[in-house]
């Protein structure tokens, strides 16, 4: 028998995994219940063609638990894919808050990541419409913090009592459980259309902020305000801020949609390669502070989950750096047990009153119970603290712990009273000492009713393109929705937003603006509030403009290409010269060539050697990468005369993506939508595209600064008034 092999990682040793798992290589197969199985192909039969025995105890067993494989899916954020890593603080914090992980330079928090879209159901494409969820599990010292955030800083609704009427709008409709992972329905809009709270939350999510070029270039959020306490007991309100290292970058929707063809599990795939390979996510976690006393210093309720803190009033104070490094061995055991709950929190940080908060620390745990069947699912190791943890909970479904001694009780003192309480000094958590005094009311505060300022700001800071894109998706959503009184209701609620985003959303439906501004109907207040109280303020536009809400202008926002992948378009005979160069620029910088031949295998290059083709034309796409190159070939007619290669070119394009060739491939470029434009390369000044003139320096040094540029903006149509 071969010794199995069991590798031990660093996260593994901090938490203490290895117990938990299971390495069968050089191992007999057996049944549940340790007896070595013989033959696993056959069932126990009455003679070789006769019926099944039900004393089969070992089909009976491998069959019963494949019946019972399946638990059920997260009724929001079903789809996602998680990562384990590290936390590592700045030690800058202790003025703010007493929490050890965030203050102790020393030690490395293991996390264990978790992103996801909110809508689609499990299989859903990784490249929905859709805002991401980001959530991180800090195994810390002193219990589990749960920072369970999105990658867009606002929600669409101001109290949790909303919630599941907002999902059961974008769900897929009821009736024929059609459209799948998409918010382009009536019954979104609808809703939509009557919530006018939800307008700075459907900027974001009308962004290309919902279409990711992947999860490790996403911006994290903890949305919620929140209180860090420190030593001394002061609070302070604090907003959680995470920024990816390689900048928040987004593909385009005709990309989007065409990804979701190509490679569905592209999100899944980027994030599982790239640890694979080494290149490990990593963002800086910040925070925005707001002392106590300034509270309501701001022309919004800091309580308001529809509100962010603009960067340029508060700005996000990094504090540590997180970290993934390391792929789940089970998706099941890991990813889909993993159970998050903005409720654990550890000493250090509190909650705010912010009502939409207040009602989700009620529902995970609540979740738990359904998804994933009794009280304990806090043994499963993926949820396991790495706390000491002792108390008097007992017993319930699947109970792992072997709990010694007849006490399960307190006070006792048959076990010396403990388990003990835990001074504050030693460590107890103690809620934050806030003074409440209330009439109890079923009411939303007046302090919550701008609803558009910052609909407005988001809009006014973006870039034409990125406004662009705004208009062009919220064309897309309204137009798939049949009922014209519900498009006519969304054009009158963006016109508060602006004018101009309205009449050009109204133009790609066909249909005016109506004349009034919408007046919101009866949301957010009881049958018998008083409408004028809840009334929407109108615009306040003492902030005209926040650069951090625009990718494109973002001051974080880097020319890196670390990470990226460019398609190199090789046929038969390819210039290993020319390949090789680009190849040798980008994996300089950090990026890399993928080559797509004519056929899956290998292509031998003009100078004999052979070259590993990464995919076929046949069974890839431009959307897949960032950027395409195609180097000259004895024979260039494999290229010129493939359908699939002509429409990789036309689709990176129309995406706005740097595409060099070598000379000499007129033939090619003329077949391709640029021919029009081309002019048989006199001019050679079309933007991102870049000729190779023979002199490699000057293309590949061009070529790789241009894919610094992201997008190639001022290629994309001028849009439609
Ligand atoms: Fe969640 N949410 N949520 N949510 N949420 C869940 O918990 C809920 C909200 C978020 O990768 C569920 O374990 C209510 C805001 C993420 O496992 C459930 C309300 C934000 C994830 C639930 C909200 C989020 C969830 C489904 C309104 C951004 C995925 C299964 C009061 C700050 C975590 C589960 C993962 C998951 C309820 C609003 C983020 C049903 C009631 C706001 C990232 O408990």
């Amino acid at each position: 028998m071969k010794k199995s092999n069991t590798p031990k990682t660093d996260n593994a040793k901090l938490r203490d995994l290895e117990k938990n798992r299971e390495y069968s290589d050089g191992q007999y197969i057996t049944t549940d219940h340790g007896v070595k199985i013989n033959n696993d192909h056959n069932s126990l039969k009455a003679g070789e063609r006769g019926p099944s025995l039900l004393e089969d105890f070992i089909m009976r067993e491998k069959i019963t638990h494949f019946d019972h494989e399946r638990i059920p899916e997260r009724i929001v954020h079903a789809r996602g894919s998680g990562a384990h890593g590290y936390f590592e603080s700045y030690g800058n914090v202790s003025d703010y808050t007493k929490a050890a992980f965030l203050n102790n330079t020393a030690t490395k928090t293991p996390v264990f990541v978790r992103f996801s879209t909110v809508a689609g159901f499990r299989g859903s494409t990784d490249l929905a419409r859709d805002v991401r969820g980001f959530a991180i599990k800090f195994y810390t010292q002193e219990g589990v913090f749960d920072m369970v955030g999105n990658n867009i800083p606002v929600f669409f609704i101001q109290d949790a009592m909303k919630f599941p009427d907002l999902i059961h709008a974008v769900k897929p409709e009821p009736h024929n459980e059609i459209p799948q992972a998409a918010s382009a329905h009536d019954t979104f809009w609808d809703f939509i259309s009557l919530m006018p709270e939800s307008m700075h939350m459907v900027m974001w999510a009308m962004s290309d902020r919902a279409i990711p070029r992947s999860y490790r270039m996403m911006e994290g959020f903890g949305i919620h305000t929140f209180r860090f306490i420190n030593a001394e007991g002061k609070s302070t309100f604090v907003k959680f801020h995470l920024k990816p290292k390689l900048g928040t970058h987004a593909v385009v929707w005709d990309e989007a949609l065409k990804i979701s063809g190509n490679d569905p599990d592209f999100h899944r795939r980027d994030l599982w390669d790239n640890i694979e390979m080494g290149n490990f996510p990593e963002w800086e976690f910040g925070v925005q502070l707001v002392a106590e006393e300034d509270e309501h210093k701001f022309n919004f309720d800091i309580l308001d989950p529809t509100k962010l803190i603009p960067e340029e009033l508060v700005p996000v104070t990094p504090i540590g750096k997180l970290v993934l490094n390391r792929n789940p061995d089970n998706f099941f055991a890991e990813t889909e047990q993993v159970a998050f709950h903005p409720g654990h929190i550890v000493p250090g940080i509190d909650f705010s009153n912010d009502p939409l908060l207040q009602g989700r620390l009620f529902s995970y745990t609540d979740t738990q119970l359904s998804r994933l069947g009794s009280p304990n699912f806090h043994e499963i190791p993926i949820n396991r603290t790495i706390a000491p943890m002792h108390n008097n909970q007992r017993d319930g479904h699947m109970r792992q712990e072997i709990n010694v001694g007849r006490v399960s009780y307190s006070p006792n003192s048959l076990n010396d009273g403990y388990p003990a309480q835990a001074k504050e000094a030693e460590g107890g958590f103690v809620s934050h000492y806030e003074r409440i005094e209330a009439h109890k009311v079923r009411e939303r505060s007046e302090s919550f009713s701008d609803h558009f300022s910052q609909a407005a700001l988001f809009f006014n800071s973006q870039t034409e393109p990125e406004q662009n894109h705004i208009i062009k998706a919220l064309r897309f959503e309204l137009s798939k929705v049949e009922t014209v009184a519900i498009r006519e209701r969304m054009l009158g609620l963006l016109s508060n937003v602006s004018a101009e985003l309205a009449t050009k959303v109204a133009s790609g439906l066909g249909i005016a603006v109506p004349k009034q501004p919408q007046k919101p109907m009866n949301h957010g207040i009881g049958a018998d509030a008083d409408p004028k109280k809840h009334e929407p303020k109108p615009i306040d536009t003492s902030y005209k403009n926040s650069d951090a809400l625009s990718m494109v202008k973002n001051p974080t926002t880097t020319n890196s290409i670390e990470t990226r992948q460019v398609a190199f378009l090789c046929a038969d005979g390819v210039s290993e010269k020319s390949l090789n160069a680009l190849k040798k620029a980008l994996e300089s910088k950090g990026a890399a060539a993928k080559i797509v031949g004519p056929h899956a295998g290998s292509i031998t290059g003009d100078a004999g050697t052979e070259i590993k083709v990464d995919f076929a034309f046949f069974s890839s796409s431009s959307v897949l990468f960032d950027a395409v190159f195609v180097p000259a070939a004895k024979d260039n007619s494999q290229l010129t005369e493939n359908d699939n290669v002509i429409e990789f070119i036309n689709d990176a394009y129309r995406h706005c993506k740097v595409i060099g060739f070598d000379n000499g491939l007129n033939d090619l470029i003329k077949a391709t939508t640029i021919g029009n434009k081309w002019n048989d390369g006199k001019d050679n000044s079309l933007p991102g595209i870049i000729i190779n003139n023979g002199n490699a320096k000057s293309f590949t040094d061009d070529f790789t600064t241009q894919m610094g540029r992201h997008r190639i903006w001022e290629r994309e149509p001028k849009i439609s008034e």
